[in-house]
């Protein structure tokens, strides 16, 4: 590949690759599994209200998480929401300001207020001192967020609980499939919440579940899940319609059958990626436990502006311009957002400095080996010529 400043589609509006390329997974089972799953579900005539797909992707579930409860849900967002009401959750929960907008408003939803805390500079998670140090009065919950499928300390945040009488639960939706001290992600705290979003490695097009080891819990989530839920009849104040469909199970069965393989897929694709990125200055992975099992559902970097030579957003500017869609989870940070931002004064130095330079690169499936070369050939041939690139940039 013959690279030069001003054949960078930047300024030639040439893109180096056709079609867009993309961050989400996007792992596609095979048609003829499809195609079969779905004649069976119009066959039965039975679409939704925990049909015999639903109620075998729990099952499924549940063994593969090794989890005593499963409750399948329309997306995660639903889940977080209900699982808030389901805790009895009041007034003010710690909440991690470095996460997706969901994780958050799920509290909201509830009328729950949050209470914003920092994460660690390398993990991205919350750690013990991050919590006691947003503790105030009328905090009865934490909600952690394990970040890109690496486990918060559950051990330390259940500690800093107990003692504090506050209860702990977990968005769990970038880590289907990790573990923590070889423990599947899906048992720790009271519950746990996966997103099978369709570009997550658990693809159920849009989906997700609840997990809990509390029966009683459990109980109360899949009768708030639908005003006719299966299960345990208990009572409820509020229900709402947070069902998966029959046609979502059949797609996230299909993608759970393919687990192992996509994850392997994933795996190969960030090695590739921090083998061809990690020597150029200024590039930095993040660093996974390679004593846990990760889905590699995203391929993390962050970029050190000064040792790069140009910011975060200046690289996602050059690199969309050639068709490759890096995101930028998560910008801006959630305390900066509205409607929290209005009320909330607190400085979070760290979240603040990550979301200037976390990037995640395109992945799954739809990319290839190949691909990632030419991302990777890209990526440091704008790092070599930063200079002549950045003034440039600026004359536009
Ligand atoms: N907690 C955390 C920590 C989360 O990260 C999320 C969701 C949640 C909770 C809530 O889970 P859900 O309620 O969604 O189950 C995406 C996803 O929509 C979202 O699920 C995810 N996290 C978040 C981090 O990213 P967007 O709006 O930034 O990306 P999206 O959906 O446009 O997808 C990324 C790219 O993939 C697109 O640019 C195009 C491509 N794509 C996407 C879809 C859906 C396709 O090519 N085809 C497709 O069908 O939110």
């Amino acid at each position: 590949m013959k690279l030069k400043v001003s054949s960078l589609s930047y300024f030639s509006k040439c893109p180096h690759f056709p079609t867009p390329l993309h961050v989400g997974q996007l792992n596609f089972p095979e048609w003829n599994r499809f195609e079969s799953s779905f004649k069976q579900i119009f066959e039965r005539g039975w679409y939704t209200n925990h049909g015999p797909l639903v109620c075998e992707l729990e099952e499924r579930l549940a063994d593969f998480l090794k989890v005593r409860n499963v409750m399948c849900m329309t997306n995660a967002t639903i889940g977080l929401c209900l699982a808030a009401r389901a805790l009895n959750l009041k007034n003010k929960v710690i909440v991690p300001a470095f996460t997706f907008a969901a994780t958050v408003q799920s509290l909201t939803w509830a009328g729950i207020e949050p209470v914003f805390c920092d994460v660690d500079m390398n993990s991205h998670l919350i750690t013990g001192p991050h919590v006691e140090a947003a503790l105030e009065e009328g905090v009865s919950a934490v909600l952690g967020v394990h970040m890109w499928g690496q486990a918060c300390n559950t051990e330390e945040l259940a500690r800093i609980a107990s003692k504090n009488k506050l209860k702990i639960y977990y968005d769990s939706a970038h880590a289907f499939g990790c573990t923590h001290h070889g423990i599947p992600i899906g048992n720790f705290g009271e519950l746990e919440v996966f997103s099978f979003h369709a570009t997550k490695i658990l693809n159920a097009a849009e989906g997700g579940c609840v997990c809990t080891n509390n029966d009683d819990l459990a109980a109360y989530i899949r009768n708030s899940r639908s005003s006719y839920g299966k299960g345990l009849s208990v009572p409820v104040e509020l229900t709402g319609n947070g069902r998966m469909s029959e046609a979502q199970a059949a797609m996230a069965l299909l993608s759970l059958e393919d687990f192992q393989k996509n994850k392997t897929a994933n795996q190969q694709r960030a090695i590739l990626y921090t083998d061809l990125l990690s020597p150029i200055p200024g590039i930095y992975p993040i660093l996974r436990d390679k004593n846990e099992k990760n889905n590699y559902q995203y391929v993390v970097f962050e970029i050190n502006d000064i040792e790069f030579g140009l910011s975060r957003n200046e690289l996602i500017r050059l690199l969309e311009a050639e068709n490759i869609l890096c995101r930028q989870y998560f910008y801006p940070g959630m305390q900066r957002c509205p409607p929290y931002i209005s009320k909330y004064q607190k400085t979070l130095n760290n979240t603040d400095e990550l979301c200037k330079r976390v990037l995640q690169f395109p992945s799954g499936s739809g990319i290839t080996h190949d691909n990632i070369r030419d991302i990777c050939r890209i990526v440091e041939y704008i790092h070599e010529n930063s200079k002549q690139i950045r003034s440039k940039m600026r004359k536009i």
